[in-house]
This record gives C-alpha cells, structure tokens and sequence, in this order.
C-alpha cells in the first residue's frame, strides 16, 4: 500500500479543477460553486501541499477594487490557516466573451491590449502571493477558418506579448519564470503553439527564452497522439519542464481531464518512472511541483470531487511505489542490461575520435557483421512486460 500523501510530495491543484461546476457543451452545471477558501481546506486536509489558480478563480472578472481586495484577503486567510503554498498562478484569458479571437493573438489591437493589462495585474498578486512561475495557456489563441488568423502575425504578436510580460516581470522583480502551455484544439478549433514540440520552436525564438519553458499537460499531448512521456523526456531535455499538468486522457477525442492514471495507465508508470528516476545519474529528473489538471466527472456530487481529488494523489503515489519496485527487480535490471538501455548513454564516437580514425575503424563498416546484428533481438517485449506486471503489482 502506498503511503498517504504529506507535503512533502509537493501534490498541487488548480482552484478550476475541484471547484469546476461540471458545465458542459451540452448541459447545465451539476454541481454549485465551490468557495475557494473551502477548497484550500479541503486540499490541505486531502495532503495536497499547494494550490494554482486563475486571476478569475479568486477574483470575479470585473469585480471593483474593495471587493477584489476582500476577494484576495479571504484567500490568503485560508493559505495562513492551513500553510498552503502557491507555487503558480496563471491569468484566464478565455472565458469572457472579449477573449473570443484570443488574447495575446486577438485580431482586435484594443483587445490585445486589455489582455496584457489584465496578465500584468494577475502577475502582481502571483509574485505578492510567492509563485515562481506563471502558467499560459492560450486556450483562444488560434482559429476555426484558416483564412481568418494570419498565423505568421499571431506569432509575431505572442512573441511581443510573452516578451514584454517577461520584461516587466524583471523590471518589476517578480523572479517569475514563464510556463506555455501546449494543446492541439479545442475550445479553437485549431490551437497555436498545438504540441510541446512547435512550444519548444517557439521559446527558442524569444529574446526572454531563458524565462520562458514548458507547462505539457497529458491529455493534451495525447490529444494530439503524442507519447506524453516522450514529451516530457524532450522538454526536460531541453532545460525547459518549468512546471507540469498530470491528468488522464483516453485517445483522440476531446479533453477529458480525467484523474491521472485513468487513462493511459502504462504510459502514465512511465512519466512517474522518468519523473522520478529520470535524472542523468538516477534519482528525480523534475523537482517541481506534481500539479493536477483535472476535472472532477460531471456525474460526481461533492463527495465524488474530493474522492477524485484523493485518487490523482493516490494514483501517483502508487505508481511511484510501482516505479521503484520495478527499479530494484534484478530481473527487471537484467532486463534493462539485455535491451541495451544503458548503452544509449555512451557516445557513438570515440573521446576525441576524428573521421579519420573512424574511417580507420574497419569494425564499426568494413568488417561489421550487419547480417548478424540484424538478427539479434533487443527483448523489448520482456522488459515492457515486466514493467507491467510491475503495474499489476505481480511482483
Ligand atoms: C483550463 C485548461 C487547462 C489549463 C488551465 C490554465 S485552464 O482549464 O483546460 O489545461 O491548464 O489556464
Ligand atoms: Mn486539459
Ligand atoms: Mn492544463
């Protein structure tokens, strides 16, 4: 059995998850609104060590300064009373019917302008509130008619967006790192910025990219067809994992945001396995935050949304239980051996090696034996089937 979640663990959760009213396309909320206050005792209770949240998850949009003054001390009360942290905060840019084209991409300039206004506010309270980075996800940046959105210009006015914002958070001292946050569709009907790859393209292309790095969320990859796993690996890579959304998704279909580990089960053994085990020598590969993105079922009452809140923290705890079983089988590590894994880690060329020594080297061409290798099985199989017996808890 997996132990109980403490602080510890550095378990996180959106404001918008658990208090998510479970509206949807098709029908009305099921649930009534959650305070945010409650939801942080709640969380706290639950062992969750931080929360996340929108401008609008704490602050009604529009609300006037005295109550959004009220707004934010009742929030904070709840973070002294229980010792919860926010580790990011992250701006809604696209549930107001202004936010229709987008935000930062938005053809409407006035409507860009607002939108960088309302991010440079949120970033104030974020840094007051101690978060060091602040999430982006541009749910609205992007189109249903392709001849609507000149992409080449919405890039242009992202770039400018992301830049400036973390310019002033450097004028301004806020020590904020920036996390984007990839997703293929939905709610546009194509999204910029769809997959953590075209993000990474992206960052690269930035004056700021040393501030700028990746929020992936699983299902969202996964929408996409995408190895969430894969992705991570390349994202930390590249220096660039500032912050992650663990949920589950089962295939193509829209965003289901289910609890982490509901969906592609094996797939999710192995981003905990590289979370934590994944660093060049061993050990964690990620020290951040384990932040859940997810949406409590519409068919859940509010004793269903605090079990499923139970069950994303359990779930990774017991995959992180399963991962370092399946490190300690001898045979797991045999395994490991046979298939060549840890060879990948030795570099093809020699320490100094010139062409002309490797074109010396007759036995890496001329009198290499292709045919035989070629011959040669790499046991993969077994070892993704010791993996998952591991899963099972068959051994
Ligand atoms: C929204 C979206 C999430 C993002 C959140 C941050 S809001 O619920 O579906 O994936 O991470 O803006
Ligand atoms: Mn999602
Ligand atoms: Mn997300």
């Amino acid at each position: 059995m997996a132990a109980e979640p403490t602080r510890a663990d550095k378990f996180s959760f959106g404001l918008w998850t658990v208090g998510w009213q479970a509206r949807d396309p098709f029908g009305d909320a099921t649930r009534p609104p959650l305070d945010p206050a409650e939801s942080v005792h709640k969380l706290a209770e639950l062992g969750a060590y931080g929360v996340t949240f929108h401008d609008d998850d704490v602050i009604p949009f529009g609300a006037d300064d005295s109550s959004r003054a009220e707004h934010i001390s009742r929030f904070r009360k709840a973070l002294d009373e229980t010792g919860i942290v926010v580790p990011m905060v992250t701006t809604n840019l696209f549930t107001h019917p202004v936010f229709k084209d987008g935000g930062f991409t938005s053809n409407d300039r006035d409507v860009r302008r607002f939108a960088l206004r309302k991010v440079m506010r949120n970033m104030e309270l974020a840094a007051e509130l101690g978060a060091q980075t602040y999430v982006m996800w541009g749910g609205r940046e992007g189109s249903e008619y392709d001849l609507a959105k000149d992409v080449q210009a919405a890039l242009d006015r992202y770039r400018e967006g992301v830049d400036f914002l973390a310019q002033y958070s450097i004028d301004r001292g806020f020590g904020l790192r920036f996390a984007l946050e990839p997703k293929p569709n939905e709610p546009r009907g194509d999204i910029l910025l769809p997959t953590v790859g075209h993000a990474l393209a992206f960052i690269s292309s930035l004056d700021h990219h040393e501030l700028v790095g990746l929020n992936p969320e699983v299902g969202h990859e996964q929408m996409a067809g995408l190895n969430y796993a894969h992705g991570i690996a390349q994202a930390l890579w590249h220096g660039k994992l500032f912050h992650l959304d663990l949920n589950g998704q089962r295939g193509i279909k829209y965003d289901q945001d289910l609890v982490f580990g509901h969906g592609d089960l094996i797939n999710a053994f192995a981003l905990v396995d590289l979370i934590e085990h994944g660093a060049p020598g061993g050990g964690p590969a990620y020290e951040g935050p384990r932040h859940f993105d997810y949406k409590p079922s519409r068919t859940e009452d509010f004793d269903g949304v605090w079990a499923s809140a139970a069950a994303n923290m359990r779930m990774y705890l017991l995959l992180k239980e399963r991962a370092q079983a399946f490190r300690a089988d001898p045979e797991v590590q045999e395994a490991l051996a046979a298939s060549k894994v840890g060879e990948l880690r030795e570099s093809t060329l020699g320490a100094g090696e010139t062409s002309a020594d490797f074109l010396a080297d007759r036995g890496s061409y001329e009198d290499y034996d292709a045919e035989g290798a070629g011959a040669k099985g790499f046991g993969f199989v077994r070892l993704n089937q010791l993996a998952v017996e591991h899963v099972l808890g068959a051994r």
